[in-house]
């Protein structure tokens, strides 16, 4: 059970940049923080995250989804690499693969991720150009528990993002990732505190459901 583990192995999953990497990186690295990032895993070899996780001396590890034929063995050896290492989270942090049925199944309740939309709003890619060209006056980005319904995995906390004139998407993705960089550490937070649990489709947090996801304003 989460709630009852003590210092929580955390593995982080990215594809890119790792802003968001960073972010859990500084986070966890707070001396009260209640977890541990034990690995980084990348399914691109040159992703700028591995050069972080590398900066902060945490073990990497990558799974280049180009050698694989399929999805399935491609997840298969995500899996292995991910269970050898016995983390109690998986965090999803702009890592671009879909993953299989078997594979979030395996991992109910223990993966999050965050997307940048206020979901159910913009499943999937180019939230920010859908977002500019819907003429939406909001945006912004949600942490959600993963299952096999892409993106669409119950939802635990949203920050908004005003869209103003001239935003073009590279400018609000910039808006929104601010908000994400101080939306990820307090829910992975809450999770490593044992606050945050998902029973069957249901988000609890301190044991009760969650009515509705947080929302943060600044
Ligand atoms: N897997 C499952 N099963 N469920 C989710 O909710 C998932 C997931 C895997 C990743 C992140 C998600 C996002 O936040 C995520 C959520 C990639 C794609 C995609 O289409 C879609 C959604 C997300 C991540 N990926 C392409 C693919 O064929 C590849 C795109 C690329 O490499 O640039 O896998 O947005
Ligand atoms: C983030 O904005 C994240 O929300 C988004 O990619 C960016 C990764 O940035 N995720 C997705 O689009 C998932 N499909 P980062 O690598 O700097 O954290």
């Amino acid at each position: 059970m989460p709630g009852d583990v003590t210092n929580p192995r955390i593995i982080v999953l990215a594809s890119g940049n790792g802003s968001n990497l960073q972010a859990l990186i500084d986070a966890v690295s707070a001396r009260d923080f209640p977890g541990d990032i034990v690995a980084v895993g990348c399914n691109r070899p040159r992703a700028f995250a591995l050069e972080r996780a590398a900066q902060a001396g945490i073990e990497t590890f990558v799974v280049d989804h180009t050698e694989y034929d399929n999805r399935e063995d491609f997840d298969g050896m995500l899996k292995a690499e991910i269970d050898r290492r016995a983390p109690d989270l998986v965090v999803l942090a702009g890592f671009m693969r879909i993953l299989t049925t078997e594979f979030v199944r395996a991992f109910h309740g223990l993966v999050l991720n965050i997307h940048p939309s206020l979901l159910p709003k913009y499943p999937g890619l180019k939230t920010h150009f859908r977002a500019l060209e819907a003429g939406d006056k909001i945006h912004g980005v949600t942490v959600h528990f993963v299952t096999e319904d892409l993106d669409g995995g119950p939802t635990v906390a949203q920050a908004e993002v005003e869209i103003e004139e001239g935003d073009t998407p590279e400018r609000l993705a910039e808006k929104v990732q601010q908000q994400e960089h101080v939306l990820y550490p307090i829910v992975v937070r809450w999770f490593c505190e044992g606050r945050l649990q998902l029973h069957g489709n249901q988000v609890l947090f301190d044991g009760e459901p969650l009515p509705k996801p947080f929302y943060l304003t600044d």
